[in-house]
């Protein structure tokens, strides 16, 4: 496998693009940001419902990653600003007992995330990429941001968190993608049992 110079390895699989592929397979919905709120949930019941500001002033963090698509492209050294998923559970005192969060967006798009990976210290609600507010394509007012997670887990237009005990899928992982979908270790599909 290349190593780029001087960098990390390149993860197993994986190539690296000039640039983001859009991907919209829901569609792109039309958002009010003034209207926009992000509803944290526990099993399904409501614990917050933030406004971009008051989701912003709990503290937003910066973060320099590669960016990697299961289909095998790679984006170099993306710049994200957010607010930590790890900072949200801490502040809106989620009990420390769920397994998974599932997280649907305003497209209708869902997905899933295991907890450790959900609170690893780099996983972010991100509103803002390479300095500038997200593009309407890209997600905005805010996309999820799992650097160590195939790009799939990264929900753009994310509406609601929901921080449940038992898995459930989302919309690719019903198409066999991974429950976890980490990177490193190539989880791009469900293990199948023959
Ligand atoms: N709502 C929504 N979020 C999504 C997707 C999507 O189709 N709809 N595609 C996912 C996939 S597979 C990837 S690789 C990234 C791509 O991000 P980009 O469109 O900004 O390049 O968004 C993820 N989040
Ligand atoms: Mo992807």
């Amino acid at each position: 496998m290349a190593e780029r110079s001087g960098r990390s390895k390149t993860p197993p699989g994986q190539y690296y693009a000039p640039d983001f592929t859009i991907y919209k397979v829901m569609g792109q919905p039309s958002i009010d940001e003034r209207l926009w709120r992000l509803v944290v949930k526990r099993r399904g019941v409501e614990v917050a419902s933030l406004s971009l500001e008051e989701l912003e002033k709990l503290g937003v963090e910066r973060l320099k990653v590669d960016f990697h698509c299961v289909t095998g492209w790679s984006v170099a050294d993306v710049e994200w600003e957010g607010v930590p998923v790890r900072r949200l559970v801490e502040k809106l005192g989620i009990d420390n007992g769920f397994n998974w969060m599932y997280v649907e967006s305003y497209d209708g798009y869902t997905t899933v995330v295991h907890r450790d990976d959900a609170l690893d210290p780099r996983a972010m609600v991100a509103l803002k990429l390479n300095g500038r507010p997200l593009e309407p394509e890209q997600g905005r007012p805010a996309r999820l941001v799992f650097p160590h997670l195939y790009g799939w887990k990264g929900a753009k237009w994310v509406h609601v968190l929901d921080f449940i005990d038992g898995y459930r899928d989302g919309y690719w992982e019903a198409l066999g993608y991974h429950e976890r979908g980490r990177v490193w270790e190539e989880e791009r599909f469900k293990r199948t049992v023959v």
